[in-house]
């Protein structure tokens, strides 16, 4: 049992992650664990309850992470109860994508350096969000679509790493959080002029509605 990597709920019975995580595991949903409610890994024990996957949805149109719609439902078999340490989080509205969101937070288990190691507590930073246009000029190497949000420091500083990946880049905004991008990719980690680069959920809300409606 090692950690796979993130992920949010969106629903009673609904996770969405990104697709790069469940590379090769499309069939295997007996093999994954979705714990939910947990702030340190060290709480996982064999008897900590866990839900089971009943289905797992990979975009259609997934290849690979930086190639984009880097997005995968998890369909739990049972309901899950909302607590204050389990709870959904909102959708972005259509056309949210115009907002200028300014206090958004990349949380996860992952790396803390490109040499790390999954870290037991929870972690939580602070990111600017970074336009496409100048996102782009950072990865001339890659095409930065309008369906990828980029957020980081121009010096590098802080960013998502390994282990981080299909949890949520979450943003505040009168008082309510969204589900704003989903770790998906970046030329390691916070190297400056690298930032990280997400899933811009607010051009999948159409997705995740159709496919979490059966
Ligand atoms: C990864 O390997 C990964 N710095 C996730 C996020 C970033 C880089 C790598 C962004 O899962």
């Amino acid at each position: 049992m090692k950690h796979l990597c993130g992920g949010s709920i969106v629903g009673k019975q609904w996770i969405v992650t990104a697709a790069h995580c469940l590379e090769g595991l499309e069939g295997a949903t007996t093999l994954l664990r979705v714990y939910a409610g947990i702030v340190n890994q060290s709480e996982i024990h064999r008897n900590t309850p866990f839900f089971r996957v009943q289905e797992i949805i990979i975009h259609e149109k997934y290849e690979m992470a930086n190639h984009g719609y880097d997005i995968a439902l998890l369909k739990v078999e049972v309901p899950i109860n909302y607590t204050t340490l389990q709870k959904p989080i909102c959708l972005p509205s259509k056309g949210d994508g115009k907002i200028t969101y300014t206090n958004c937070w990349v949380t996860g288990w992952g790396y803390t350096k490109e040499r790390g190691k999954v870290q037991d507590t929870l972690q939580k930073i602070f990111v600017p969000l970074i336009t496409n246009e100048d996102c782009q000029m950072s990865y001339r190497e890659h095409k930065i679509t309008n369906k990828m949000i980029c957020a980081g420091y121009e010096e590098g500083k802080k960013d998502a790493c390994k282990g981080d990946s299909g949890g949520p880049l979450s943003c505040q905004q009168n008082g309510i959080w969204h589900l704003v991008g989903i770790t998906s990719w970046g030329e390691g980690c916070a190297r400056p002029g690298r930032p990280g680069v997400y899933t811009k959920v607010d051009e999948y809300v159409d997705w995740i509605l159709k496919n979490t409606s059966t």
